[in-house]
């Protein structure tokens, strides 16, 4: 097993982590980093705006998305992460045990895992071999299905149980407690006000005892909220200011495609935390 420290010694707070989606479907991005070249392009600019890490995936989870084989997720993540995961800090967005293997053999340290462990049951022991950290996010539903109609007793703490009863299972498979990130998911099977909920009451998240990742990033919440019922994406504006009210609240790693203004308007924020 790697021998690493604590994930919040790794990931200090805040730090960002940026977005590279090599995919043709993305709702975020348009699919402007398919092409592998396009894609290693941006991972090491995203590092260079000052992102802490840089989250790789070959599988859209826009709501309605229907998934990828195993092969042409590696086909796509694979010639990206070959260039990129010696020589910056990356995680490997997937639920496939054979990604993120491939991943982790060529250098990638976190695998950020949208079903916390349930899709693949091979992922859990892969993760625990190679000592690497992993995000366990909170999904309700599949992502083809998911914004059908979401529904909750109460969603926080609905996410928080699922959280923690996931981190206890990460850590009887034998992945060390301090390698986790618990992520409750903005707008994987949640409602605009769902996901306002969530970041209204994150203490109660935060309150898990691990780091809490936020992607709130270009979602269509964002530009529901404004006044567009149809909206797929969310302002960049609005990001920010997801962003930087999800760290005041607790947030440690915060999961952005504009790497640069999210570093930005984080040094202001934690700079008036801190000072
Ligand atoms: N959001 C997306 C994908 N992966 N992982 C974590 N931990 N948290 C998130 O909120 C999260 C995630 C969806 O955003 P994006 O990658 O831009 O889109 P797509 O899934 O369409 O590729």
């Amino acid at each position: 097993m790697a021998s690493r420290p604590p994930i919040e010694q790794r990931f200090a707070r805040p730090s960002v982590m940026g977005v590279v989606n090599v995919t043709p479907d993305s709702f975020s991005d348009g699919g402007v980093n398919y092409d592998p070249a396009a894609a290693i392009a941006s991972a090491r600019r995203l590092a260079a705006e000052g992102a802490a890490i840089v989250d790789v995936g070959g599988e859209s989870t826009r709501p309605g998305s229907a998934g990828v084989a195993l092969d042409e997720e590696l086909r796509r993540v694979v010639p990206v992460l070959e260039a990129v995961a010696r020589e910056l800090p990356v995680s490997i967005d997937t639920a496939k045990a054979g990604v993120a293997e491939r991943a982790l053999e060529l250098g990638a340290e976190l695998v950020n895992d949208v079903t916390a462990l349930r899709g693949d049951p091979r992922l859990a022991e892969m993760v625990a071999e190679h000592g690497a950290y992993v995000c366990l996010m909170h999904m309700q539903g599949e992502p083809r299905t998911m914004q059908l109609n979401p529904s909750y007793d109460d969603v926080v703490s609905d996410v928080a149980a699922f959280l923690e009863e996931r981190l206890a299972f990460a850590v009887a498979a034998g992945i060390p407690e301090d390698r986790v990130c618990l992520d409750p998911g903005i707008g994987f099977g949640k409602t605009v006000e769902h996901n306002f909920e969530l970041l209204r009451r994150l203490d109660v998240i935060v309150s898990l005892g691990r780091p809490v990742v936020i992607g709130f990033s270009r979602k269509r919440s964002l530009g529901r909220l404004l006044g567009d019922p149809d909206a797929v994406t969310g302002p960049l504006s609005a990001s920010l200011a997801a962003a930087v009210t999800a760290y005041e609240r607790g947030a440690t790693i915060l999961r952005a495609h504009d790497v640069k203004e999210h570093v930005e308007a984080l040094t202001v924020a934690s700079a008036v935390a801190t000072t």
